[in-house]
């Protein structure tokens, strides 16, 4: 483990101090002992890519784009980037406790989802909503007095209302779907993904890096835009390993097929069936007998889907090197292209 991501990992246990004896909440022991176990659960265990890299970001940025910065990163200033990447993570557990209920998933992280667990249930939903106020709570504990206090506010909750309307296209374009799959298509899966995806997890830990160091969010549209295209990227690749992927290794079961998700999958599957094969897709998606989600598998191998995700993997990353070499900021370009070397031909 690097030094800054051991100094990231201690700041969790400093949090969850806090927010166990955070008074707005009016714990009781048996409370706190709940949300505790909450925690504990859904916040740390992932790969923490999206918190570690406010803290990357804030580092490349820092060194590069003003030259007062040009000392080492003070022990506060690590700190507070780290709460700030925690706070990424702690959106993230929110969503994925939520995610998993409303996707009927099984495991995540390798284990049984929150919801799944034996007196947990549909709690999972309140606690979701605790998992949510949390971070309102840390911010204003750690920032309130910084002069862009109002700015980190308002970003978190812009980001959270893009998460939250993008889940809600996910499921209610399933609905549609469910009557015809013909309304999928590529657009219509570039708009989910762009905003359950793409804000919160590309968009957000850089903006919470650029706004510790005092920048305008509104001068780097052009950072932003490579961002969210990256973050349709690792959609794509989500997709895809939602169903070709080692379950052993993504930590979690598929569920997309049973579902009837508009997934990057089934869309290209659309765009290259024949009418035989249209009507083998229309009887066996969105069905949850195991034979049938075989059968969508099969057709997903025959149509060669794994070699055309090979190909717009490789197109994607020439095009966005392309478009960040582009750019004329050298701290930029470099906090970009780590965020690219962390997901291209990603596994897991
Ligand atoms: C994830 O979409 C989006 C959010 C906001 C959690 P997904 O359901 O494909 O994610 P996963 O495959 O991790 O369940
Ligand atoms: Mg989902
Ligand atoms: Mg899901
Ligand atoms: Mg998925």
């Amino acid at each position: 483990m690097t030094e800054l991501k051991s100094k990231f990992v201690k700041v969790y246990s400093v949090l969850k101090k806090e927010l166990l004896h955070d008074s707005a909440f009016g714990l009781t022991d048996d409370s706190r002992n709940w949300v505790e176990r909450i925690m504990d659960y859904n916040v740390p265990g992932g790969k923490l890519n999206r918190g570690l890299s406010v803290v990357d970001s804030y580092k490349l940025l820092r060194e590069l784009t003003n030259s007062k910065y040009k000392s080492e990163l003070s022990d506060d200033e690590i700190f507070l980037a780290s709460v700030l990447g925690w706070s990424v993570e702690w959106i993230q557990a929110c969503a994925l406790v939520l995610d998993d209920i409303m996707d009927h998933s099984h495991t995540r992280r390798g284990h049984p989802c929150w919801f799944r667990l034996p007196k947990v249930g549909m709690i999972a939903i309140n606690d979701g909503l605790i998992l949510r106020n949390h971070v309102p709570r840390i911010l204003r504990t750690h920032f309130q007095t910084e002069h862009y206090y109002l700015q980190l506010v308002d970003l978190f909750h812009e980001v959270e209302c893009q998460t939250i309307a993008g889940q809600m296209l996910d499921l209610i374009t399933t609905l549609a779907g469910e009557i015809n799959l013909s309304s999928y298509s590529l657009p219509v899966y570039q708009q989910i993904t762009l905003s359950k995806t793409s804000y919160y997890s590309f968009y957000l830990p850089v903006a919470c890096a650029l706004v510790m160091l005092g920048e305008n969010l509104e001068s780097h549209d052009d950072m932003k835009d490579i961002l969210l295209e990256m973050g349709t990227y690792f959609q794509v690749q989500d997709d895809y390993l939602d169903c070709f992927g080692d379950p052993e290794v993504i930590g979690k079961i598929g569920t997309d097929i049973e579902d009837n998700k508009c997934t990057w999958l089934v869309v290209q599957a659309l765009e290259h069936c024949n009418e035989e094969q249209k009507k083998l897709l229309y009887d066996n998606y969105g069905r949850k007998d195991p034979k049938q989600v075989a059968k969508v598998k099969e057709l997903y191998k025959t149509l060669n889907l794994e070699d055309l995700f090979t190909q717009y993997e490789n197109k994607t990353c020439k095009k966005l090197t392309k478009s960040i070499e582009a750019l004329p900021n050298v701290a930029v370009q470099a906090v970009l292209k780590s965020f690219l070397a962390k997901i291209h031909k990603r596994l897991k």
